[in-house]
């Protein structure tokens, strides 16, 4: 009779698994949803009025051409660039504040960057070096 023994323990354990990962997911979305609530609340009352939400701004690259090829953004905003060419097209820093710039060769989807220090930052497309953009970020 160990057989059997063996088999009730191993589900109990398993059962006890399911239990113990059970709990925890119903713990944690009741803990989370209020820490999260409470901290939005008096978070968003004072800080508000100081800085807006950080946004998303698209830049086009269509026609040879980034549009628009002069984006003023704020510290913490992202920039999209959306590839709808014919062409491939790159985004690339020029100098060493830029240089986190760097996409991949596309001509279609998109390519993102968070920009998160003040500065002017100028790019080109590595395949069409006229092709030029500038990011100001404040
Ligand atoms: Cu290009």
């Amino acid at each position: 009779m160990p057989l059997p023994r063996r088999r009730v323990r191993t589900a109990l354990a398993a059962l006890a698994v399911l239990a113990c990962t059970t709990a925890c997911g119903t713990d944690d979305s009741p803990a989370a949803t209020p820490a999260s609530g409470t901290s939005a609340q008096p978070g968003g009352a004072t800080t508000a009025p100081q800085a807006a939400e950080p946004s998303t701004v698209t830049v086009r690259v269509d026609d040879m051409t980034f549009s628009p090829s002069e984006l003023r953004v704020s510290v913490g905003d992202t920039v999209t660039w959306e590839f709808a060419d014919s062409a491939a097209h790159s985004v690339q820093g020029i100098g060493d504040r830029a240089m986190g710039i760097n996409s991949p060769i596309l001509n279609e989807g998109s390519w993102s960057y968070t920009f998160i220090a003040p500065g002017n930052y100028r790019y080109l497309c590595s395949l069409h070096p006229e092709m030029r953009g500038t990011v100001v970020v404040a």
